[in-house]
């Protein structure tokens, strides 16, 4: 007999599954269960969310603080001693250079609870100005398209339009390894969905369409323009919904007349007939949704492409019915929550720093004084990066992300730390490579050691509860920052945050009157009963929240006209090309299910690892290995302007002759990757550098 039942929202990806954590007699459990009757997963899990909790008692498990010698080792010391460090280092830091010279990099992995709390603390209670997420590296190109499109940041779909819609179009995006139970409800579908998949590789995904567009990298804004350009010119464009409900349309309209199909496809290296079967497709299906992912968000265009495949949703009103959408899936378990509680680049609850009123209101529902509230919002992170190498930042907290991996251009990632005079690290593990080049280590809880909430990509609020307790002196990441604020000196400030659940009843009401309003829930118990809630859900609301919502149903937009905006731009050159030194474009990206990023817990689960490649690999075309004379498993080098790296050799046809792919999962990647980013959300474009691979003899 079960005693009672934990639930656990899946702190890997953002599809937020449920598993379900049976206890009898308080003893430990044996297995746990993808939660039966969880409107996102429906009894089902990937690997990943079967092994949620089998990396917490890896051996090298964070159990308390470590400090660094003068000789680079590390010693553990107890709290009263890392709180001090933490405090005395980063006070000096401040008292000598300002208090912008100290800031932080958060992630979209722990709870909203914590977020929040992160975000006060560092800029309301310790004075910070800068801090950013490793979000920008995941989701910034989606957010600033949305919001410059619809005057929000509003994914509008829910999962029950993968099942609904007859046309699917995934563009950049891989869900059967990225996002596998939202690939289950696509395979749910029952109208025999067209499903178009737009990538550069033969990606699982493609390999599972009905049409694969395998386009050039980084061609997708042309072929979209194009496609926009049959559209318009057929007159398979909703005149009514575009006269009403959007503007910038002749704008527009005038633009994409310039993409002329018979011109653009030998750009694309895809057949001429192909552009036009999409815009058939799309003007044939009745409910087409597009779905995009990092292989969009990651270009220096990022934002563009994104509102392309806005535009196409507009113009052929496929938003706000059951099965449409331009739909951005998310990839991080909290990157949903971090867009809105993250106090990064807007004020906490998705305000603005540079506004009075705005910080007021924030100001009043924290009961703090406003005087501690920038007036400005942060830097991105790329630039944050860049002040810690001009000598304006001193000390960092890095914060559940391990950026020594995963940054772009990541060789110079030593250096630039190295030019801080404090690095503060918190993770559950002090072996990840940032950790590593840490001053201070603090240890941290994970998903299943802590309670709070997750929001999915769906926008669904998931419930965590705690499972088992940190070992040793690891903490949540909660109690982490109650510790830093009263060694701070701060706690005033955060007396009512006593517990995850207390700081959410605080931190839903900052989100009274926005489009994600969700002070309609009253507590976890609610959350759990009914098995999660989309924001938005007021507190005005009479009924219980229906299990499956959609945004945007009445066409009224966030926008003070509540209108869409078309938005479009010239295409511009890739910045590194390929050339004859550097002849091959590497993209990178996820490489399996079972691996998770830089591996820091994926990586220590026995079975997980047996499902994926084990070594650092490289995926080429047969053609150019044939060329190359390299044979499957040979190691080669692969050389680029920022470094080489040497991996083993895939070969085969998921990646097309000229274009080579590195999983992002093992370090060697971001060895290569070019440093740019897209104008607007200042996003990393991981997914084009110019290499050179060279078969190594051994
Ligand atoms: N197993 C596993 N799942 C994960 C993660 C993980 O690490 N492991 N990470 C999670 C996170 S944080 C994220 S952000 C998501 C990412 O999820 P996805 O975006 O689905 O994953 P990626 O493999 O990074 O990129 C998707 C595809 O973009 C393609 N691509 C590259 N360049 C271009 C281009 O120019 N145009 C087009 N159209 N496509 C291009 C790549 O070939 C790749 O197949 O996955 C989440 N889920
Ligand atoms: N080349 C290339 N690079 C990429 C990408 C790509 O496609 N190509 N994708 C980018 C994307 S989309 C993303 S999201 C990033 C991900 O990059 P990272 O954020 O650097 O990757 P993770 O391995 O998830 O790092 C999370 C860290 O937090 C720790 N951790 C886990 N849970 C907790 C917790 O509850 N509390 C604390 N304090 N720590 C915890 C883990 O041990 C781990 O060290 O990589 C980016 N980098
Ligand atoms: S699909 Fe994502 S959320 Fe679901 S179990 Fe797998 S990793 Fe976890
Ligand atoms: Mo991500």
């Amino acid at each position: 007999m079960v005693d009672r039942n934990l639930y656990v929202t899946c702190g890997y990806c953002s599809t937020g599954c449920q598993m379900t954590i049976p206890f009898k007699d308080n003893e430990p459990p044996k297995f746990i269960r993808a939660t039966e009757n969880y409107p996102v997963n429906l009894g089902k899990a990937c690997a990943k969310g079967f092994q949620l909790l089998g990396h917490l008692n890896a051996p090298d498990r964070a159990m308390t603080p470590n400090i660094r010698d003068k000789n680079g080792a590390l010693t553990s010391v107890d709290w009263d001693r890392a709180l001090k460090e933490f405090t005395v280092n980063f006070k000096r830091i401040q008292n000598t250079y300002g208090k912008d010279s100290v800031a932080f990099i958060s992630t979209g992995q722990i709870v909203n609870e914590e977020h929040a709390f992160l975000g006060a603390l560092a800029k309301f209670g310790m004075g910070m100005i800068h801090g950013d997420g490793n979000t920008r590296q995941c989701m910034a190109s989606a957010v600033v398209a949305y919001k410059q499109s619809f005057g929000w940041d509003a994914p509008p779909f829910t999962y029950k339009d993968f099942e609904e819609s007859d046309v699917l179009i995934f563009m950049g995006s891989n869900p059967v390894i990225a996002h596998p139970i939202m690939w289950n409800r696509v395979e749910m579908n029952k109208n025999n969905p067209q499903i178009i998949v737009i990538d550069p590789r033969k990606s699982e995904t493609a390999q599972k369409a009905t049409k694969h567009l395998q386009i050039k990298p980084k061609t997708d804004l042309a072929l979209l323009y194009s496609v926009a350009n049959i559209l318009i010119e057929k007159d398979w464009i909703d005149k009514d919904f575009i006269d009403k409900h959007t503007t910038g349309f002749e704008d527009f309209k005038k633009h994409v007349s310039n993409f002329k199909p018979e011109e653009v496809y030998k750009e694309l290296c895809i057949e001429l007939e192909d552009i036009y079967y999409l815009a058939e497709t799309i003007h044939n299906g009745q409910k087409v949704s597009f779905w995009w992912m990092v292989g969009i968000n990651q270009g220096i265009q990022g934002v563009r492409t994104a509102q392309a495949f806005i535009n196409l949703a507009l113009m052929t009103r496929n938003i706000g019915k059951p099965g449409t959408g331009p739909n951005s899936i998310t990839g991080q378990c909290n990157a949903m929550g971090a867009r809105i509680y993250s106090n990064t680049s807007s004020l906490l609850g998705g305000y603005n720093f540079t506004k009075q009123d705005h910080r007021e209101k924030v100001a009043e529902i924290l009961e703090i004084d406003v005087a501690n509230i920038p007036t400005v919002s942060s830097v991105p992170y790329n630039q944050i990066l860049d002040k810690i190498l001009e000598g304006e930042i001193k000390g960092l907290w890095v914060i559940c992300t391990n950026p020594a991996h995963s940054w772009i251009n990541s060789n110079k990632i030593p250096e630039i730390l190295d030019n801080l005079e404090y690095l503060v690290v918190q993770d559950m593990y002090p072996t990840t490579e940032t950790a590593q080049l840490a001053d201070l280590i603090l240890p941290a809880a994970g998903c299943g050691e802590k309670d709070g909430t997750f929001v999915n990509s769906e926008r669904r609020i998931g419930i965590l509860q705690r499972v088992f307790d940190p070992p040793g002196d690891a903490k949540p990441d909660f109690e982490i920052f109650q510790m830093v604020a009263e060694a701070w000196g701060c706690a005033d400030m955060f007396k009512k945050w006593t517990h995850p659940e207390a700081a959410f009843n605080i931190i839903k009401k900052l989100t009274k009157g926005l489009p994600w309003d969700i002070t309609g829930i009253e507590s976890y118990d609610m959350i759990i009963e009914q098995g999660g809630i989309q924001w938005p859900y007021d507190e005005n609301s009479t009924d219980l929240p229906k299990q499956e919502r959609r945004l945007l149903e009445d066409g009224i937009f966030f926008h003070p006209d509540g209108k869409a905006k078309f938005l479009f731009e010239e295409i511009l050159p890739a910045p590194e090309k390929p050339d004859k030194d550097f002849p091959f474009i590497l993209l990178t990206g996820r490489g399996c299910v079972g691996h998770w990023h830089t591996l820091t817990r994926t990586g220590k689960v026995n079975i997980l690892n047996k499902m994926c490649p084990s070594e650092p690999y490289v995926e080429i075309n047969n053609e150019d290995a044939e060329k190359l004379d390299i044979q499957e498993g040979q190691t080669v080098i692969v050389d680029s302007r920022r470094g080489q790296v040497k991996v083993k050799a895939f070969i085969g046809d998921k990646t097309k002759v000229g274009n080579v792919f590195i999983p992002m999962h093992f370090a060697e990647a971001n060895q290569l990757t070019f440093p740019s980013f897209d104008k607007y959300s200042k996003q990393p474009a991981f997914k084009y550098a110019a290499v050179n691979i060279i078969p190594k003899n051994e």
